[in-house]
């Protein structure tokens, strides 16, 4: 983390008075946008772009801030010195950085096969997030980006799931600069599901099938929309879930993918695999990936099972 940080703080100093395009990956979450926002803060003249949407709780925490962000793809790259990219180093989340030059990269993702080139890239897979690493780096912190960085960290470790000791004594950090209390911070972190999307979640409650593999309950749905927020309900009580939903547009599936904590079987693995053997993109974490298929829901969903089935014995060696 030191060296992290010392390389963050030379390429502030280099860099300092860029014209910069601070983004994050596709359907941004709550550690991207926080992260954007955060990273804005030592790039005075840097602007904020999403690549294609905001997740919900990311659009209904962009409102509420009144925070500024343009649409990456309407930027001319001409005009900027180049991309500065938090949260993702995958081209498969990132395709809107094509024709872009990065120069930084700040993630706490793994490697993938699809990754980015970037000048500079600041990885600590063992953080659980993107916003823990900011809170570190940052050679100061204001208190409004305390209190992002507070809720991104509350965010994206699922209420602590994630988390290790190094994440309490960040959060801790930021509450007292932020001066703000954590119930707050959980609000925004976790917001009210809205009622057509509860409704969406447990519709495919009423579509899932229901499996036992290895001793665990894995389910798979198909869905049209808000996988991952199914997939993270399922995973409130299944061990693995996957879930699938059909791209019309792109002609390919995408999951999401939940594993329980005591899952030993890793699901960035499970869909990494996947990809490969239906042409796409996957990575993600041990207890949250995703992936891309070239197949039709059914046929890729039955794949991650039999992927995992295989992994599963595998670890059982
Ligand atoms: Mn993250």
């Amino acid at each position: 983390m030191k060296r992290l940080k010392a390389e963050f703080e030379s390429f502030l100093e280099k860099n300092k008075d860029a014209k910069l395009v601070i983004t994050g990956h596709s359907n941004m979450d709550l550690d991207a946008l926080c992260c954007c926002y955060a990273m804005r803060s030592v790039l005075p003249n840097a602007v904020m772009a999403y690549p294609d949407k905001l997740d919900a709780p990311a659009k209904a925490f962009y409102e509420h801030l009144g925070m500024e962000f343009v649409e990456l793809g309407k930027l001319n790259k001409e005009e900027f010195d180049g991309l500065v990219v938090v949260d993702c180093s995958t081209s498969v989340l990132l395709e809107e950085a094509k024709g872009w030059k990065i120069k930084l990269i700040i993630d706490h993702h793994h490697k993938s096969e699809n990754n980015l080139p970037a000048e500079l890239t600041l990885r600590d897979k063992d953080a659980p997030s993107t916003a823990e690493m900011m809170a570190e780096m940052l050679p100061a912190v204001s208190a409004d980006v305390a209190f992002v960085l507070g809720v991104a960290i509350v965010s994206d470790t699922a209420r602590f799931k994630s988390a290790r000791a190094h994440t309490f004594a960040m959060l801790a950090r930021m509450l007292e600069i932020s001066g703000k209390e954590y119930s707050e911070m959980l609000g925004f972190a976790e917001p009210e599901v809205d009622l057509e999307n509860k409704l969406n979640v447990l519709e495919a409650f009423r579509n899932m099938r229901i499996q036992m593999h290895g001793g665990y309950v894995v389910v798979t749905s198909v869905v049209p929309a808000h996988e991952s927020l199914v997939s993270s309900a399922f995973s409130d009580l299944a061990d693995v879930a996957f879930v699938g939903k059909w791209k019309n547009e792109i002609s390919e599936t995408r999951i999401s993918s939940r594993a329980r904590k005591h899952v030993k079987v890793k699901m960035n693995e499970v869909m990494q695999e996947v990809a490969a053997e239906l042409g796409g993109g996957g990575g993600g974490h041990a207890k949250a990936a995703g992936c891309s298929a070239k197949a039709r829901p059914g046929e890729t969903l039955d794949k991650c099972i039999e992927v995992l089935i295989r992994k599963i014995d595998e670890v059982e060696k």
